[in-house]
């Protein structure tokens, strides 16, 4: 039986993809790359200096700075979002996941967060749902990102539970990857083409049903 959900942050709880992405693209803009949307894609759910190397790789720049002269470029996007999330209140949770997390409740189901970002905790406190998730997976810890199932794997650890009892909910494919490498059962949010690798998917969080997900799951 499923026991436990494990959440993506960024774009299925809140959508703050939009923040990193004026982070990054500021942050590019200023070393002379110019970043789209499209090539956003492919930040979701990558760490903060994977995201910087993916961004140096496509402006031919990987060479050019050394680890510090890096560090200081993360560090400086960081500060960028840490800025925007300041704005984030309870409205910014997307549509049907405060039904489904009080459905999680109700039914006894613990909640894990696995984002790969630490700005993970503020973000949950600025949206009020800190009190009802159990556990969260502090990314810092980790010696591997998405789509590696690690944080995964932590995070049905820090919940007592065997990864088939546990549900993960994500939007990236890297975060697909990671929940089905780590044997749960998987749940996509996005395309059909981004998510043709999830067990079950859905176009938007609103379709996110509790008892949909826990038909399918067994
Ligand atoms: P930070 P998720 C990820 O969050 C974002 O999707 C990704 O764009 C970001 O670079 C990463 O967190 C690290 O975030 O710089 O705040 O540590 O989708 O895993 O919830
Ligand atoms: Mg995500």
């Amino acid at each position: 039986a499923i026991k436990g959900f494990v959440f993506d942050l960024d774009g299925v709880i809140t959508d703050s993809a939009e923040y990193h992405y004026i982070a990054w693209k500021n942050l590019a803009a200023g070393l002379g790359i110019e970043l789209d949307r499209a090539f956003n894609e492919q930040l979701k759910g990558i760490s903060r200096m994977d995201s910087l190397n993916r961004i140096l790789a496509y402006g031919n720049q990987s060479d050019m700075y050394d680890a510090a002269q890096k560090e200081a470029l993360a560090q400086k996007k960081n500060d960028e979002y840490v800025k925007l999330i300041q704005q984030v209140t309870p409205a910014d949770i997307l549509p049907g996941i405060s039904e489904l997390f009080a459905d999680l409740k109700a039914a006894g189901i613990r909640i894990a967060l696995a984002s790969a970002s630490k700005n993970g905790p503020f973000i949950l406190e600025r949206l009020g749902l800190m009190a009802q998730v159990d556990t969260i997976v502090d990314p810092a810890e980790l010696a591997n990102g998405k789509p590696d199932p690690e944080i995964f794997l932590k995070a049905a650890e820090q919940l007592n539970l065997a990864p088939a009892e546990c549900v993960g909910v994500e939007d990236a494919e890297a975060g697909i990857e990671a929940i089905n490498r780590a044997g749960m059962f998987s749940v996509g949010v996005g395309t059909k083409e981004a998510m043709k690798d999830a067990d079950y998917y859905v176009t938007s969080t609103q379709e996110l049903k509790l008892s949909e997900i826990l038909r399918r799951a067994s």
